[in-house]
């Protein structure tokens, strides 16, 4: 085993689609070196399964059609996944595994890679995948953690890796306050290009890490915390090339020469942009997006609750603000573990017994930190000139202050490398990595979500806390959540950070999530997105009136990609040839990854 002493350097913006803004690079370097220090796995175990096959076709005959691939795209822009399946870090990671694997290493993964260079290659891509019946799974950046990372569903598809090549940025309109993208623009490399321009009158939003597609993240309706934080909800316009080859541009795209493709997002006719988020329906090549005027000002402000018990009456007094917009953002209601966690030291540090770890030891912790002790810490933060400012925050301390216990932290009594300040660069659309740091709460950290979204209620916070406290207490799992205030809803985000080397924890970690999400959907909540194994499941809680949601995707996906190649059973869509065959992931170390084969019905080509 060796352990690296000298932990190479990050690469940069400036030398890769993917990297690090300079400003940034001495933040990666320490994150780096905390994540390796508390990293007990270095190699990778040694493949047992060999290269990952797609189902349908023999190796020998998935070897020779990739030589044609890699006559259509170039010999340089095809990669066998041949080599061992390797960890990483956030900055510098795999793109044809989850590295943060919840199944065993070997369950979701590529059996090769493509680059393509434009929409002309993606088109390549597709009709090669047509005629062998081969699997693509697309990525922009691969940096969906907590959700699956840059793995495919079905083991053995092809990864279709369009952040590589196509990462420009096609346009910043300085009047318009709209950009278009492509795959591999990240909120890094959007941020840092309006910087170089000077635009400082637009802002973008970004979500609490820097690296991920602002195009891909849109696409699967993530969040930021500036008034622009619902993304999709922004966006304007998309390029879309069909499983079946064809490209087509939705809204005002349609019209030949049209001027408003950023501007207008609807077009005419039937709104299409939808079937192409949350998906499997078509490959998105080009985004537009609003960005949001600089308000002229901004102030971050916290607050901190004693108790537990307080997470009812809060919700009841920040439903009314939110949805008047005195609170403008989509804010953070955090529970107190997580600011010690993402301070990045182990829980080891803290606590070395087993189940979660004891309340008095965290509130033991919190009397440290320089909020002091209390059970739920409330970011947010007021846009605007001072005078616009007080009026907001006037209000909110007023309405605050009525839990008893409740404090305002003044700012300026925080040290520079306090959490806040990550969280003050976020809420202005300032993309940052501090967020990376609770992954080192467990050794090999890695990490995975569970999303529900509910009224903004106290009852409500209190049922999906109260279900959440019970499942952790369970599976023995350290229990951090935050709450993401929307407009008229709250999106609550539990994430399990568990060791990936560590098996029992994997499956503790696997159980606890499945609980929670029958659990939730018998109450009425469904997800907002979530991972790779858990779409399934998740898939089948919306089943209404006899699946009929379900019923009409199916329809649409068979009609739209007959053969069923692109990214098979995402979000639980199965196509037609892989229906009724054991593809669906349940409880235990996946299997369903390669289900029991496809529909033999063509099997005289081969
Ligand atoms: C976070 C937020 C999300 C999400 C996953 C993680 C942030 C954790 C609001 O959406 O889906 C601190």
């Amino acid at each position: 085993m060796s352990i690296p002493n000298t932990l190479s350097q990050t690469p940069t913006l400036s030398e890769k689609h993917s990297g690090i803004p300079e400003r940034l690079l001495d933040k990666a370097q320490k994150a780096k070196s905390l994540i390796y220090e508390t990293r007990t796995q270095f190699e990778a175990p040694s493949r047992q399964r060999g290269v990952a096959i797609p189902q349908g076709i023999s190796k020998v005959k998935f070897f020779e059609v990739l030589n044609e691939l890699r006559y259509e795209i170039g010999e340089e822009w095809v990669e066998l996944n041949d080599k061992e399946l390797k960890g990483g870090w956030y900055m510098e990671h795999p793109n044809t595994h989850d590295m943060m694997n919840i199944l065993d290493a070997e369950e979701l993964v590529a059996s090769a890679v493509v680059y393509p260079g434009d929409v002309e290659d993606v088109q390549k891509i597709v009709g090669w995948a047509n005629t062998w019946r081969i699997p693509l799974f697309p990525i922009s950046m691969g940096r969906n953690f907590g959700y699956g990372g840059a793995a495919p569903r079905v083991r053995g598809s092809v990864t279709v890796d369009l952040g590589k090549r196509m990462n420009k940025i096609l346009s910043i309109d300085p009047d318009d306050y709209t950009c278009l993208v492509e795959p591999g623009v990240s909120y890094y490399a959007l941020y840092e290009e309006l910087k170089k321009r000077g635009y400082d009158h637009m802002w973008i939003d970004t979500p609490d890490l820097g690296g991920g597609s602002v195009l891909g993240n849109a696409l699967d309706r993530g969040v930021g915390y500036t008034p622009y934080g619902d993304h999709w909800s922004v966006h304007s316009g998309l390029e879309v090339v069909l499983p079946t080859g064809e490209v087509l541009r939705t809204g005002m795209g349609a019209l030949p020469g049209s001027n408003t493709w950023q501007t207008f997002p609807y077009g005419f006719g039937p709104y299409s942009d939808g079937i192409f988020s949350q998906s499997n329906f078509g490959i998105v090549t080009k985004m537009g997006m609003a960005l949001m005027p600089n308000p002229g000002g901004y102030e971050s402000f916290m607050y901190t609750f004693p108790k537990e018990e307080d997470l009812a009456p809060l919700m009841e007094i920040i439903r009314p603000l939110r949805i008047s917009n005195i609170l403008e953002n989509v804010a953070q209601l955090r529970h107190c573990l997580q600011t010690i966690a993402v301070r990045g030291q182990p829980r080891s540090k803290y606590f070395s017994g087993r189940g979660p770890i004891p309340e008095e030891i965290i509130h033991e912790e919190m009397k440290k930190t320089p909020l002091g002790d209390c059970t739920w810490v409330y970011y947010g933060m007021s846009y605007g000139p001072p005078h616009i400012r007080k009026y907001k925050l006037d209000v909110v301390h007023q309405e605050f202050l009525k839990i008893p216990g409740a404090r305002r932290i003044d700012p300026s009594t925080l040290p520079a490398d306090e959490y806040f300040w990550s969280r003050d660069k976020i809420a202005a659309g300032i993309p940052d990595l501090e967020e990376l740091l609770w992954v080192n709460w467990m050794p090999n950290g890695s990490h995975i979500a569970f999303s529900p979204i509910a009224p903004i209620r106290g009852i409500d916070a209190t049922k999906l806390y109260s279900l959440a406290r019970k499942r952790h207490d369970e599976a023995g799992i350290d229990l951090m959540p935050a709450f993401c205030v929307g407009l008229r809803e709250m999106h609550l985000i539990v994430e399990i950070v568990f060791d990936s080397s560590d098996i029992s924890m994997r499956r503790k970690a696997d159980r606890c999530l499945r609980d929670m999400i029958d659990d939730a959907a018998k109450l009425g909540y469904g997800e907002y997105r979530t991972h790779l194994v858990l779409m399934d499941q998740v898939a089948g809680t919306y089943n209404w009136n006899g699946n009929a949601l379900m019923r009409f995707n199916e329809r649409l996906k068979d009609a739209l990609d007959p053969n069923g190649i692109l990214a098979p059973g995402r979000c639980g869509i199965w196509p037609e040839r892989y229906r009724g065959r054991g593809w669906e992931i349940g409880t235990g170390e996946g299997g369903g990854s390669e289900g029991d084969g496809v529909k033999p019905d063509w099997k005289e080509r081969l």
